[in-house]
């Protein structure tokens, strides 16, 4: 194990996107650390306007911010809001990360998403082909916003000597995910359709595209552990894939995710709706080498994340 060079015990971390599915994960791995965890409500600080951030944070002074806040979607909310993508997710993480810097934080982590690389990166994708070819144009305006996060902590790392590092999570998923089936990511929306067909007894389930994309999953109790572990452990400028290391087709997650149901009908497509990107499955060598691993593979996480469902623990957003 590395050494930790940042400990948590009796800090005050602020979580901030407390209650959203990452964030939420990390404040529950957290109870673990010794810490004292701070969370602003929107009602405490719109994370929007600068003048409430700056002011909660000058009120609470936090040790160490995990900056897991963000406007979240799947394909087509990122493809029909490029606007919000874009405007909400730039101006909260420089909110923060401006305001952090002014009340002396020690340690901040910002965490952005796979869909920061080239659309036809190599794979696995290693963080240095940030930056080396065109995005994909469905979450290009979610994938710039992301990629400033990680260039403004890279900024004052190297303008303030600020200890701002960031964690590029893989397509995440589990409890406190959005069931939207609008809005929400692939998993979740899979998880829903086979539930509603399986209850229903409907015949089949729609799966968006071809079903020959590839995507990479991590459960966000892992992603939680590894933001965590790197916190603890890590210091540079470079950013850290955060992901399982393995791919499936959404064909194969489809079935997967119907067998954990047991929805025993067949899988129809809607070629209207847009692939995405071909494949990102990001490199884990980097994390691997900085001591962690994931401990929940796919299908034990895909029980978790239906076991999660049934007992209502989701959001629901209209977009
Ligand atoms: O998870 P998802 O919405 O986002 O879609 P991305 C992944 C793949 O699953 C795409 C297909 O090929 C979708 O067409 N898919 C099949 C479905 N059925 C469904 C369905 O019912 N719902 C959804 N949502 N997809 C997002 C980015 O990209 O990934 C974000 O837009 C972010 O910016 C996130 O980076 C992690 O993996 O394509």
């Amino acid at each position: 194990m590395p050494e930790t060079i940042y400990s948590l015990a009796g800090k005050k971390v602020y979580v901030a996107g407390h209650r959203g599915m990452v964030g939420s994960a990390i404040v529950r791995r957290l109870a673990s650390e010794g810490c004292e965890i701070l969370t602003a409500s929107r009602g405490d600080a719109d994370l929007t306007r600068q003048a409430e951030v700056e002011a909660w944070m000058e009120k609470n002074r936090p040790d160490a911010v995990f900056l897991a806040a963000a406007k979240v979607g799947g394909i087509l909310a990122n493809d029909t809001y490029p606007a919000d993508f874009l405007y909400d997710n730039l101006i909260l993480e420089a909110n923060i990360i401006e305001a952090a810097h002014t009340v002396g934080v020690e340690k901040l982590m910002f965490l952005g998403s796979s869909c920061i690389y080239p659309k036809f990166a190599d794979q696995p994708i290693v963080e240095e082909s940030l930056l080396t070819g065109l995005l994909e144009p469905t979450n290009e305006w979610y994938a710039i916003a992301k990629i400033a996060g990680i260039k403004l902590c890279q900024a004052y790392r190297k303008q303030h000597g600020s200890d701002f590092i960031s964690a590029m999570p893989t397509n995440l998923y589990g409890p406190g995910d959005n069931f939207d089936l609008k809005s929400s990511h692939v998993m979740p929306a899979l998880i829903r359709k086979a539930h509603e067909a399986k209850t229903g007894h409907l015949p089949d389930i729609t799966v968006w595209g071809t079903g020959t994309p590839r995507r990479e999953f991590l459960h966000v109790d892992d992603c939680a552990d590894a933001c965590v572990h790197l916190m603890k452990t890590y210091s540079a400028e470079t950013h850290v894939n955060v992901g399982s290391g393995e791919d499936v087709t959404i064909l194969e997650l489809a079935e997967l995710v119907s067998k954990v149901v047991g929805f025993q009908g067949s899988i129809s497509h809607d070629l209207t709706k847009p692939d995405g990107t071909p494949r990102k499955l990001m490199s884990a060598a980097k994390l691997r080498a900085l001591g962690w691993s994931p401990r929940i593979g796919l299908e034990q996480g895909i029980t978790d994340a239906y076991r999660a469902f049934l007992k209502g623990e989701y959001l629901e957003r209209k977009r």
